[in-house]
């Protein structure tokens, strides 16, 4: 039987890769994102892979409901949903960043998250079967300077995906949230509001993770036998570890 997949934020990065990896695997595949034209080359590249693209803004409550609403017949019984549209902006200490990037934040990778599964879990729980996939980040476990809102959304949406999973206990939904360290995308680019060489600075000398290991990633939870759940899925690139916590000395 072909299965459905519905991805937010598939005009770029670790979403546009996983559009490709599962329609190559046979699965229909909804591709949704602000920005048009992107879906439509990408559904044309696609074809003839059963493809449905939708513009909209997670952001807007009203436009995620008639998403749905207005999904075709046969793309209508949504198996998976990557929660994957988000973004980090700016990289200033709380006490100067800017308020309406923070609201930006809060709005996109927070309630984009929640409008989007609860317009559709309904639908999973109603069939016995699905999977709820959210994009974390290893920012929603570990501290860093500058990461202070967009961090926060990660821990917001790791929570929300474990408290997920306790209300979905004996649905047969299941809910996995991937947690991906520094990948190279558009995600830098947005964050430092089109600097190519501030973005491209972020990854010199370093291999980075790519969109297609986040793709391999959610591919490989959402291919298991239906009784296994992974919970969190944490990756880093190799070159990407840990440090002392820095201490303020007096001199
Ligand atoms: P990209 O910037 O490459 O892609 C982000 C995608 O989100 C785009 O397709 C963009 O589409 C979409 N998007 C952003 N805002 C909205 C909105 N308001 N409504 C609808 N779609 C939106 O970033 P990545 O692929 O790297 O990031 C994907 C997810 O992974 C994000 O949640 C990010 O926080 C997370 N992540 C990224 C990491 C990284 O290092 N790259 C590491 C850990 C997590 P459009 O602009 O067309 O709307
Ligand atoms: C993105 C990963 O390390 O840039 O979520 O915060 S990081």
């Amino acid at each position: 039987m072909t299965k459905t997949i519905c991805i937010t934020g598939a005009t770029a990065g670790f979403g546009e890769a996983m559009a490709r990896r599962f329609a190559r695997e046979g699965w229909r595949v909804i591709i949704t994102g602000r920005r048009r034209e992107r879906l439509e080359a990408l559904a044309g590249e696609l074809a003839p892979a059963p493809v449905h693209a939708a513009a909209f803004d997670v952001q807007s409550r009203q436009a995620v409901e008639a998403f749905v609403a207005g999904l075709p017949a046969e793309f209508a019984a949504v198996d998976v949903l990557v929660n994957n549209a988000g973004l980090a902006l700016g990289l200033d200490p709380a006490q100067s960043a800017d308020l309406d990037q923070w609201e930006t934040m809060v709005d996109t990778n927070i309630k984009g998250t929640l409008f989007m599964t609860r317009a559709l879990v309904p639908g999973m729980v109603g069939r016995g079967r699905g999977h709820v996939v959210t994009l974390g980040s290893i920012a929603g476990t570990y501290p860093y300077p500058g990461a202070n809102v967009y961090g926060a959304t990660k821990a917001f949406v790791r929570q929300f995906a474990l408290n997920l999973r306790a209300d979905l206990h004996g649905t047969g939904v299941r809910v996995t949230n991937i947690e991906p360290g520094m990948a190279e995308t558009e995600f830098s680019l947005v964050r430092f509001s089109g600097d190519e060489g501030r973005a491209g600075s972020v990854y010199q000398g370093m291999q980075p993770l790519v969109a297609d290991d986040i793709a391999e990633l959610v591919h490989y939870a959402v291919s298991l036998p239906p009784h296994v759940n992974v919970n969190r899925l944490e990756v880093m690139p190799v070159a990407q570890s840990f440090g002392p916590f820095p201490v303020a000395r007096q001199s």
